[in-house]
């Protein structure tokens, strides 16, 4: 299986530049290359990646999205004089060329080109490609927006005929819509696109009607264009998450792509001129690693804007050092996702919902009137959420988010040693099945754990078996709370007395204070009823569907955020009741909590679902799902009452504003 991350970057990418005075284009600087490669190497990032080389992209594959008009107007720029360029320049929105503008442009389509090469051919399994000029923006016929030709709309193009790919999905998370995008794929069912982007009813750049919720494809790819506008400024880390959760996620699993796409700005990061977002350089990092779950983890990442330099260098690094699979660092700021996202997120599921399985029983219907409905709400003080402090405008409060990066990426841990996991393999032909990557510890002394045994539990002292067995979680776990290894695994007979055995003695250590425990197995352990501290979901898969995504994304994911657990213990057993392949997503997609720390006790010995749960905690790519099978209307309906109950509580859990009223 591939492993690996490649870079790509290109040090002639930095002679584009603007030559003239231009207030709306002299942000788009050389230095944005320069300065994310320089932090890098500064981070030690380079030298564990795969250099891969830039090229040109050929005549022909730049024709494969633009007509030949567009490649005839752009080669004609290499040979003019500043007035030339300029007179030339001003026929597009926002759109410099500068004699190197041709020869920059194919090399960021070639780099594109070459990091889908490099994923595809399984010489690397991710990677990322730093680029300008960036490509969003451009049309079939037109540069805009700093944009001449569309890199990922090209990549996505060559993936499908090089590799006759028949599902790709492109997640825009520049602040920006990318509509070059959306207007070359409006009609291709085999393209998913989702883009966020600041829209503030339309009055924000470029300002198009088609940038709006209700822009959901045409024709035959009706369905495959999701745009999420943000009608506010200020948007943060739990908006975007909440975006994920609600949104992006369940359609990307249900669509099940062959490959991953990012148009990757960093303009949606804190401190951009551009965007007024909130967002810090550790959300990438999560973003990153929800999309590394999909399509066997086979991710291309392609630079789009970004114009702070400090908050787009520390985010490029967020970003390649997930894809290099170190653990993921906790997310910072309170996990709320404010009324204005939740209202979009509310509008663009219902858009949706004609087009999706996944969202075939939620209950989602439009908002229509929202500045009076968000009025009423604030008002009467029903829904938790908050608006979100306003924009970043004077050069004191730009001073103050680059005092806060400064800080906030030193408290991150720069570089934290890669993922390590630890396990006590009892039977030794199973042994030689698990990643190698996985270091066997050895079992606590048997005293030691009567003695920690017996202040708690004092019937336990007298089963050989199960002391034996607590022996080695226990060492596992002290593993985890020592922080020599993030994860680990434990085999139980009992798994139920393993985690209650394992959480008292995260307790007492005294480092863990907030624990978050997930049990997965066929009956209810006991008879608690729900509360806010013990939930129980009740989920099968059968025959009638798979409630699986409905109940992560809808409800485990959210809680957890909402939680902000520093330790994460899942039960898997008595008789689980969910397939390996969901256990091991679970898995995946929980490493992107409590700093990846996980501890997995599994009661079923079953050497497939051992192998497959250490696979998911070194970071390996959860395997195909096969066709989606949707949800029941049954469970939905009841995630949807466990929502109403708990989203006071857990404010990840909203994704409509009906409910507050
Ligand atoms: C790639 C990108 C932004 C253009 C803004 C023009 N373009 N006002 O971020
Ligand atoms: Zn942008």
């Amino acid at each position: 299986m591939a492993s690996g991350t490649a870079l790509i970057y290109d040090e002639e990418m930095t002679t584009h530049k603007l030559l003239w005075n231009d207030p709306i284009c002299d942000i788009e600087v050389p230095e944005r290359l320069s300065s994310s490669y320089e932090q890098l190497k500064c981070y030690h990032l380079v030298e564990r990646c795969v250099r891969v080389p830039a090229r040109e992209g050929s005549e022909e594959e730049i024709l494969l999205v633009h007509s030949p008009e567009h490649l005839e107007v752009a080669k004609s720029t290499q040979t003019m004089d500043e007035e030339e360029l300029k007179r030339v320049s001003a026929n597009y929105d926002a759109f410099f060329f500068h004699p190197s503008t041709y020869r920059c442009a194919r090399l960021a389509v070639g780099a594109s080109l070459q990091l889908v090469d490099s994923v595809m051919s399984g010489k690397v399994c991710n990677g990322m490609a730093l680029v300008r000029p960036p490509g969003h923006h451009s049309q079939r016929s037109a540069a805009n927006g700093f944009c001449l030709f569309n890199n990922v709309a090209i990549a996505a193009e060559y993936a499908k005929r090089k590799y006759g790919l028949q599902r790709i999905l492109i997640v825009d998370w520049d602040v920006h819509h990318g509509q070059g995008t959306q207007y070359i794929f409006e009609e291709d069912p085999s393209v998913l696109y989702f883009s966020w982007h600041r829209y503030e009813h339309q009055k924000f750049w470029p300002s198009l009607k088609e940038s709006d919720y209700d822009a959901v494809g045409l024709g035959r790819g009706k369905g495959s264009n999701i745009n999420l506008p943000w009608n506010k400024v200020g948007m943060g880390n739990s908006d975007y998450l909440a975006a994920f959760f609600h949104v992006l996620l369940p359609m990307a699993f249900e669509f099940d792509p062959e490959l991953v796409l990012v148009s990757s700005g960093y303009d949606s990061g804190i401190g951009d001129p551009e965007g007024q977002m909130n967002a810090t350089p550790d959300v990438f990092a999560h973003l990153t690693h929800f999309l590394m779950q999909l399509a066997n983890g086979k991710l291309c990442v392609i630079l789009e804007g970004g114009y702070h330099l400090k908050s787009l260098s520390e985010s490029v690094c967020m970003t390649v050092k997930t894809l290099l699979g170190d653990p993921v660092p906790q997310i910072s700021g309170e996990m709320a996702p404010c009324l204005s996202a939740i209202e979009s997120i509310q509008n663009v599921r219902a858009a949706h919902k004609p087009y999706w399985k996944c969202l075939m029983y939620e209950d989602t219907s439009f908002l229509q009137n929202l500045s009076t409905k968000s009025h009423l709400l604030e008002k009467a003080n029903t829904n938790p959420s908050t608006e979100h402090e306003s924009k970043i405008t004077s050069k004191d409060e730009m001073v103050k988010v680059e005092r806060f990066l400064e800080l906030h990426m030193k408290n991150i841990l720069f570089p934290v040693p890669p993922i390590k996991t630890a396990a006590t393999i009892e039977s030794k032909a199973s042994a030689h099945l698990l990643p190698l990557s996985i270091r066997v510890v050895k079992e606590m002394d048997m005293n030691e754990v009567k003695a920690l045994v017996s202040a708690f539990y004092a019937d336990l002292v007298k089963e050989e078996e199960t002391l034996l067995s607590l022996g080695s979680m226990l060492a596992v776990l002290d593993k985890i709370l020592t922080k020599q290894v993030c994860t680990g695994i434990a085999e139980s007979p009992t798994a139920s007395v393993s985690v209650a055995v394992a959480l008292r003695h995260s307790v007492r250590f005294g480092f863990q204070r907030r624990i978050l425990m997930i049990h997965v197995c066929e009956k209810q352990q006991s008879e608690k009823t729900n509360s806010k501290h013990y939930i129980s979901l009740n989920w099968k898969e059968g025959a009638e569907g798979n409630d699986f995504f409905s109940a992560v994304f809808g409800f485990i994911l959210p809680v957890a955020y909402s939680y902000q657990a520093n330790l994460t213990v899942i039960a898997v057993g008595p008789n689980k009741s969910l397939g390996i392949n969901e256990i091991s997503l679970l898995f995946g997609l929980l490493r992107g909590l409590a700093e990846s720390r996980i501890l997995a006790v599994i009661e079923n010995t079953e050497i497939n679902l051992m192998q497959s749960v250490a696979k998911a905690l070194v970071g390996d790519p959860t395997p195909d799902f096969g066709v989606y099978a949707p949800p029941t209307q049954e469970k939905v309906h009841k995630i949807k009452i466990l929502r109403d109950q708990l989203q006071q509580e857990w404010k990840m859990l909203q994704c409509s504003v009906k409910n507050g009223i």
